[in-house]
């Protein structure tokens, strides 16, 4: 008897290896919702007031206003079968509302796979978030794990557009930290940063981790990530425009740290 508990729980651990490994690290990079949020075109987004803010006719408006459209089933589907998870109803083409689940969680998509459907509303006043597609995304924000890149404001060099969202998650190889360092740095200026900022979170998303808010014209100074990730966000409101902002991330290598230590 104790023996078969043994092996069940042997095999119960396994099971569960398995999974962590086909969930949580690939080549080194863990993966999760926030690193697969845009893919094959399809992208989610949500109203600049928050989650669930947003009536057919505005999401409609939001996928408009970067260029594209409202994702149809079938680009949603495509997109989540390399990888797209979110964990947020939003509405598609022709006032279908529903959002794409790779990994069954408690949490979220009641533990099915697939595309969680709520159907064809009859009332296209609802709020949900928006799923967008657009093969020539904008360059405003995505993700990226070059090892090292220039993201800039939206236009750049060029003065940035109002009403923008951006955000940028970086992801390196696990063990690796990320350096950012301001090249040019030109945000609306007030005294709290309210109309627009660039903000950094040295975390996975821009809930936990808030590392920073900017704006106005002088350089911040460069940051340091604690680990392997980190989301910048771009926002600005319907006035007044600057010259935005341009930096570098760079990847540091683990057997760096000490080194960088020793040097400065
Ligand atoms: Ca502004």
């Amino acid at each position: 008897m104790i023996a078969l508990h043994i092996l069940a729980a042997l095999f119960f651990l396994g099971l569960v290896l398995k999974e962590t490994q086909a969930w949580g690290y690939k080549n080194g990079i863990l993966h999760n919702s926030i690193w697969l949020e845009q893919a094959a075109g399809v992208y989610h987004r949500e109203s600049r007031k928050g989650r669930y803010q947003l009536t057919y006719k505005e999401a409609k408006a939001v996928c408009k206003f970067e260029g594209g459209t409202l994702a149809t089933y079938d680009q949603l589907e495509a997109a989540r079968q390399i990888g797209f998870h979110v964990c947020s109803a939003g509405w598609f083409d022709k006032g279908r509302v529903g959002y794409p689940i790779v990994k069954s969680g408690a949490n979220c998509g009641f533990g099915r796979i697939g595309i969680v459907d709520y159907g064809y509303r009859l009332n296209k006043s609802e709020r949900w978030d928006v799923y967008c597609y657009n093969p020539n995304s904008k360059e405003c924000g995505g993700v990226h794990t070059d090892q090292q890149k220039i993201l800039q404001s939206p236009g750049y060099p060029d003065e940035y557009p109002d009403e923008q969202i951006c955000y940028w998650h970086i992801r390196l190889r696990y063990g690796q930290k990320i350096r950012l360092r301001f090249l040019d740095f030109d945000i609306e200026d007030d005294t709290d940063c309210l109309s627009d900022f660039l903000e950094i979170y040295d975390s996975y998303d821009d809930i936990s981790g808030f590392a920073g808010r900017f704006c106005g014209d002088e350089l911040p100074e460069d940051f340091i990530s604690t680990g392997n990730v980190m989301t910048l966000k771009f926002l600005t409101d319907s006035s007044v425009s600057a010259g935005g902002f341009q930096l570098e991330y760079i990847a540091v290598d683990p057997d760096q740290f000490s080194t960088n230590n020793t040097s400065t």
